[in-house]
This record gives structure tokens, sequence and C-alpha cells, in this order.
């Protein structure tokens, strides 16, 4: 697996490009290539402040494309649904399969029957397999899909509510702007948030700011760069926030003027806050008690932040993904407002996304027709391409088990039959993997699209084996941070017999007898996708030294400022809400009706809270953020990446000695839902009460159901919160020596 690292042959070629996983970052990276081998991956080149610092998963890219794991040829089951056994097969032989099966369905039960599970995990324009199956089968008649982002749905809809836009990030280098940073459950070391977070993150800190992490771990940012580490139990932010508006309110330190001029509905939230709507004074006290962070220290901390100017609060999406995950989003942007932060240089805007409108690929929530009020009309980014979907019905995306297996009987839309999932791994990534199993058993056929023998892809009966991005040309951009666009360049003939998703969307299509699914070539579209492109005309000149260069960075006169122009003149540019106006009380979220979802920003307490009766038989809280070393469950086979890191269950020593656990001892996880088995990690990094299980790790039940694999999701939820947020963060558990 590991070639020999020589380069200097003259039969030696460098491919700059870059990765498309889904963290967020894009690295730009040179490939050195002999044959149809990767011999050696090299970082980028250019100089300081322009590199963009290549990570540890893009440096491992050639043991990821050339893993001896990869499916390199269709395969068909042969074992029982589940069990992961196949059989290699000829591309004609899977098609035929597919399309017979597909008809089959389609005759006896309608295209209602047919769900398509798509997902995020490549990031780029053309080869986009999500896109390609979604025109495909629309054209075919239309099929069931999912609603809801999987990732940030809770961010995008505070973002949606509060501002109208998602676009509510500042460009890296305004942290040099800024006084205070506060990073309220970020941990860009590990998830890194687009490249180069860490590096301006470090160059504010050597600028004086100073830097608080709020988060339940000591985790790596925490560890290399803040000055004070606050713990604080899962799922209570909100409180902490609604007590620091206490203290500003109580103490006159928010910013009135600025709240008059730009926000709709202060008065409202002061009202909740300081008790008048419900009799509860929400002070620090009252904070504490939920939070588990001192009263002092909320306090110090309101006090802190409202004094401080500017001051960055920078919330994101894990705290998002919990049961009442909007509501931090939201009262994290209303502190942003009450301290009249928002739309300043060195300030922030909260609402957990980080958008920039350069260079910034984010992907849109998708929305259930006409049920979602905060419906975005963008403009369609992918130029030419009709990716309007004849969907016949949605389902929420943490819901699909038990769409599934409920049906229409259990008030789900329809009968599911059949499904074709890629760029995903869902039975590992969404909430209840053991509900996985039991749905995906029941159904009469599954084809999976993949490169890996994934936890999915076990279930199929039917495996499309799909190139990796060495093996085709596309484009991409890193979806948080910016400003930079990144190409990727095709480096080796595809492996094996692998296609790309839409080269097998457009094979099935011509064998359905679909006319002009895919008229162009690789190369016209990538062209035409370019030249429909404003975001790329308006930045880039010259087209191919684009694609040579693999990057194009650009040189922005002054940091990217979230809501600049609606605070530099209100009259001329108002929020795209409703009113205008920041909106603290939400009209749109009041007609929704939904004690969930009140039209402020509240805390609100929520099943497998640590207030709930359940926590006598689980008592501890589990987190599942994402790892270091993978990107969800991608990279989850590479040896070097699996190196760096035990995939462990965080427990506090005194957790552990309760229990009588030591360091390393192998430990059931477990709660209603599964038990995972996975050795223990002994550590202060995490605070009594809460454990922490890096989701990703690919579910493997054993003949007893004990997952071997100790994936997160054999423990959390299927279910969403009342903005829609998947629900990955708040579940409860115990633990005890296997
Ligand atoms: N290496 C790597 N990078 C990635 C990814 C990856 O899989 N691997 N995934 C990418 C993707 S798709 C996304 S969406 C982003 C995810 O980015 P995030 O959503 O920000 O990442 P998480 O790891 O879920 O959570 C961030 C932090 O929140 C903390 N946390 C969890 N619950 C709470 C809470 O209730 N309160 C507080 N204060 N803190 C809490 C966790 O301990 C963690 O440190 O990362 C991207 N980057
Ligand atoms: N417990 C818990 N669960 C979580 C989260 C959490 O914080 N906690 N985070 C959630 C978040 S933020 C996200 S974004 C999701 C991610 O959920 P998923 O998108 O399901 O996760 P990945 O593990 O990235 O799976 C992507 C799969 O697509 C395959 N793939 C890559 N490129 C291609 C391609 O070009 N074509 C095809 N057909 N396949 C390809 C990869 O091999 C990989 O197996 O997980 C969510 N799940
Ligand atoms: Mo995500």
């Amino acid at each position: 697996m590991n070639p020999p690292e020589s380069d200097t042959g003259s039969d030696v070629r460098i491919v700059r490009t870059t990765s498309t996983y889904d963290c967020g970052g894009r690295c730009p990276i040179k490939l050195h290539v002999r044959g149809n081998q990767i011999l050696r991956v090299e970082g980028d080149d250019a100089p300081e402040p322009h590199q963009l610092r290549t990570c540890l998963r893009c440096r491992a890219y050639k043991q990821y494309v050339h893993h001896p794991e990869r499916f390199l040829y269709p395969q068909k089951r042969v074992g029982k649904r589940g069990e992961g056994k196949f059989e290699r097969i000829s591309w004609d032989e899977a098609y035929d399969i597919f399309i017979r099966e597909l008809n089959r369905i389609k005759e006896t039960y309608g295209n209602e029957a047919i769900l398509l599970a798509t997902g995020g995990a490549y990031l780029a324009s053309l080869h986009n397999g999500g896109l390609a199956a979604s025109r495909l089968l629309n054209q075919y008649g239309g099929y069931v899909t999912h609603y809801g982002n999987i990732s940030s749905e809770g961010a995008v809809w505070a973002s949606l509510t509060q501002y109208g836009s998602v676009m509510v990030g500042h460009s890296r280098e305004d942290m040099m702007n800024t006084r205070l940073i506060i990073l309220w459950g970020w941990d860009p070391a590990r998830m890194i948030s687009g490249t180069n977070t860490m590096y301006h993150l470090i160059r504010a800190r050597e600028n004086g700011a100073r830097i608080i992490a709020i988060d339940p771990r000591y985790h790596d940012t925490a560890a290399t760069l803040a000055h004070e580490w606050i713990p604080i139990y899962p799922g209570t932010d909100t409180a902490v926030m609604v007590a620091m508006a206490n203290v500003m309110i109580k103490e006159n330190l928010h910013d009135r003027q600025f709240l008059d001029t730009y926000t709709t509905g202060f008065d409202a939230f002061a009202d909740y806050v300081l008790g008048k709507e419900d009799g509860v004074d929400k002070t620090p006290a009252w904070a504490a008690e939920i939070s588990g962070m001192d009263a002092a220290v909320i306090e110090g901390l309101a006090r802190e932040y409202a004094t401080t100017k500017p001051a960055a609060l920078m919330d994101c999406q894990g705290p998002a993904r919990s049961a009442m995950g909007e509501q931090y989003n939201r009262c994290a942007s209303t502190l942003c407002a009450m301290t009249g932060n928002v739309g300043r240089s060195g300030g922030s805007a909260g609402g957990g996304l980080m958008g920039i409108p350069v260079g910034h690929m984010f992907r849109m929530s998708a929305i259930p027709p006409g049920k979602n009020p905060f419906e975005l009309d963008g403009p369609n980014v992918k130029g030419t391409l009709d990716i309007r979907l004849r969907v016949k019905k949605r389902i929420h995306i943490n819901t699909l088990w038990d769409a599934i297996l409920e049906g229409r009987d259990g008030g789900y839309p329809s009968d599911v039959k059949m499904m074709w999932s890629m760029c995903n791994n869902y039975v590992n990534q969404i909430g209840n993997s053991n509900k996985a199993d039991r749905a995906l058993k029941q159904l009469e056929f599954i084809a999976v699209s993949e490169l890996f023998p994934t936890a999915t892809a076990r279930y199929a009966d039917l495996i499309f084996p799909v190139t990796s991005a060495a093996e085709r040309n596309d484009f991409t951009r890193p979806w948080p941070s910016g400003p930079y666009f990144t190409v990727v360049n095709q480096a080796i003939n595809p492996l094996g017999e692998c296609k790309s998703d839409l080269e097998i969307a457009s094979e099935l299509a011509e064998r359905l007898g679909i006319k002009g699914f895919n008229p162009h070539s690789e190369e016209e579209w990538l062209k035409i996708l370019f030249e429909n492109n404003p975001e790329y005309t308006t930045h880039i000149d010259d087209y191919e030294a684009f694609r040579k260069k693999g990057v194009h960075r650009v040189d922005l006169p002054e940091p990217i400022v979230a809501f600049r122009d609606q605070i530099a003149d209100p009259e001329n540019n108002p929020f795209p809400t409703p009113s205008g106006r920041i909106e603290i009380y939400s009209r749109r979220a009041a007609d929704l009706n939904n004690p969930a979802c009140p039209p402020i920003p509240k805390y609100l307490p929520t099943a497998e809270d640590r207030f709930d009766s359940l926590a006598a038989q689980y008592p501890l809280q589990l987190i599942t953020p994402h790892p270091r070393n993978r990107v969800h469950s991608e990279l989850y086979l590479v040896p070097w990446l699996k190196e760096t890191e035990e995939h462990r269950v965080w427990i506090n020593t005194r957790d552990a000695k309760a229990r009588r656990i030591e360091d390393r001892d192998e430990v059931l996880v477990y709660n209603d839902r599964g038990t995972v088995s996975l050795p223990a990690f002994l550590t202060e990094r995490i605070m009594p009460g809460v454990v922490a299980i890096f989701e990703g790790s690919w579910y493997h039940p054993d003949e007893k159901g004990v997952d071997r694999g100790a994936c997160a999701n054999t423990l959390t939820r299927d279910d969403y919160s009342g903005g829609g947020a998947c629900v990955m963060n708040t579940s409860l558990v115990e633990i005890q020596k296997a």
C-alpha cells in the first residue's frame, strides 16, 4: 500500500489539486504521481500570509485514495442483508439489476416508494452524486427524499430567523481587530472550520486578544490558545446566555442605542430575562443551577463581554445539534446585538454558521416545500444544471428510519420500498443506528454508491464503485472561511472499474431512455459551470491559470464583516427580515405556534437533559463531537490517521473511579437505544457528568447486538428540535466495565 517514496524521477508528475472532504477546509495539495500511483502529498507552498496550511487528513490523501479496501468493481450481495458479503459483477449486470428493481418498484408501488438518500460528502460542483441522482430520478418521475440539514439546521434556522441570512461570518483576518474571543462550543484546532482558522486565532492571541473557551471539554483549541476554560453542562448554554443578558440589563451594560436602531423585539426578550413574563428572574444563580457554571463566573463573563470592545462571541454548530439547538445560536446573536458587536470589525454576529460571501460553499438546508417560512430564494449557483426537484415527499433527515419502518401507517408520507444512497453513511451518521439496522433489513432493494465498505454499504444489495476526487476534475470551495476557490485536478485514472456518480447516473439515464441527460464532456461542463457562476467570473480572470494552479486566493481590500452595510447605513440597507431589522422577536416564529420554537430565544428543558427522570438510570450526558483524524466516518480505514488517535470514550477521572474504571479499560456505554464497547480515556479534560465519543467510528454490532465499532449514533436519538436540528448531543447514558 505504501509505494516507494522516491519522487525524483523524471517520470514523476506534480498535480496541484485539493481534497473534497466535508470538513469545511480546502487544503491545496501537491500530489507527486508516477503512472497511476500517488507517491507523496506535499502541502501548499505559497508564502505567508497566503499559505493555506495542509491538515493531517489531506496529508494522508494517498492512503485514502489507494486504500486496499476500496470498492474497485460493482458488487452484488451474496450473504444476508447487512452481513457485508459481496461478489464482483460486471457493470452491465449492475445496471441491469438496478433498472430491473427500479422499474419493478415503480410499477408495483409508484415513485413514492423510491427513497433517495444523498449527503454532503463530496462537496464539489460537477460530480456531486446527490445532484446527479436527483436529476435522474426527477426525470424518472420523482422520488422521496429528506429535508433538514443534518449538520447545521439549528444554526440555519437561527440565522434565518434573526437576520434573514446565513452569511453571518467575518473573514478570519478580522480576528486581528478583536480584543476578546469567546469560543462558545467551538474547537477549530480539531474541526478547523476552514483552513487557517487556527493561524488567524494564533495571530489574534499574539496581538493581545483574550480567548475564553466555553465547552464541556478542555478541547485542543482551549489547550493551545485559551486564557480560560469554562466547563458547562451540554444543552445549557442558552441559560447562561440569558443570565448574561440579565446582568447586562440590570447593570445597564447593554448598548441601548444599537438595539433601538437595528433590532426589533428586545423588550419582549428583556421581559423574559427579567422574569416579567413568567415570574422567574433569570439571574446568574438561576443559570448556575442549570449549567454547572458558577454564578460569579457568569456575572464576570457578562461584564467582560459587555465592556470589552470589540469582542467576538463565536458560537458554532455542535451545541446546536441538540434538542433545543437553535435557541443557543439565536441567543448568541442576541448577545452580539446587545453588545453592539454586529456588523463591526472585530465583533461578530453569532448565528453559528460563519459563512462569508466569497469562496464560500454553504449548503442550504433542504427545506420542506411550502413548510418553512424562512425559505430562501437564492440564485442557483450550479449554473445551468437544472436541479429543480420533482420531489414527491420529504422526510426529516433524522426520522428516516421511522419513516421506513412505519410508513403511511405511522403518519409518514409514503411507504418506502427501496433506497439509493450516495455521499453519505447514514446508518452511521444519523441518530439511532440500531433502528437503521431494523429499517434497512425491511426494504426490498438497496443500492449504495460508495468508495468504501461503510456501515451503510454493508446493507446494500448492489454496490456502485465510485471514483475518488483524485480520479476526476471538478471545482470546489471551502465552506466557512474562504476567501479562495479551489480546483480538483485529476491525478490518476479511475482505479479498477470505478466511475463518478455523474457517469453512473448518465449511463443509467441512457439505459432508461432518458434523453439529453448529460450532453457535455467533463471539460465542457467545467467551463460552463465556471462561466455561469458570477462568483468565479468576478474574482478570476484566467480560467486556464486557475485550473493549473489549483487555487485562486482572493485578496480582500478589507476583512469581510457580516452586515457591515446594514449597520453603516441602515436606511438604505435593511436586514433581509420581514421587519428589515435584526429580529430578537420573530413574528414568523410566533406564527409557527410551536412552544419548542418560541419567537424570542429561550432556555427550554428537554427530554434527556440532566433533569429528566431518566437520569436516575442513565446519569451521564453524552456528547459526540467531530473527530480530528476523520471527516465524520470518512477516512475511518486510513492507517496513518488511525494511529493519530485511538477511539475511546472520554470520561472524567471522578466518574470513572466511581465505576471502578481504569484508563484503557474496555467499557460498555449504553442506554435504551443500544450498547457500544470501547476503551475508556480517563481525563480531567472533560467535566464530571459528561462523556464524549467522537462521531464517525463505523457501526459494527456483534451477534449480541453490542456495537464493537462504537459508533456514537448507536446511542443518540433519531429526533429533531423545534427548528429542525438533529438531536445528537442530547443523550443520557451509563457506563460500566465490560
Ligand atoms: N476533522 C474534522 N473536521 C470537521 C469535520 C469532521 O468530521 N472532522 N466535520 C465538519 C462538519 S460537516 C461540521 S458541521 C463541522 C462541525 O463543527 P462543530 O459543530 O463546531 O463541531 P462539534 O465537534 O460537533 O462541536 C464543537 C464543540 O462543541 C462542544 N459541545 C458539544 N455540546 C456542547 C454544548 O452543549 N455546549 C457547549 N458549550 N459545547 C458543546 C464539543 O465538545 C466540541 O468541542 O466540522 C467540520 N470539520
Ligand atoms: N453523533 C453525531 N452524528 C453526527 C454528527 C455529530 O456531531 N454527532 N454530525 C453530523 C454532521 S455535521 C454531518 S455533516 C453528518 C455527515 O454525515 P455523512 O455525510 O453521512 O458522513 P460521512 O461519514 O462523511 O459519509 C460520507 C460517505 O460518502 C462517501 N463519499 C465520498 N465522496 C463520495 C462521492 O463522490 N460519491 C459517493 N457516492 N460517495 C462518496 C464516503 O466514502 C463516505 O462513506 O454527520 C452527522 N452525524
Ligand atoms: Mo456537518
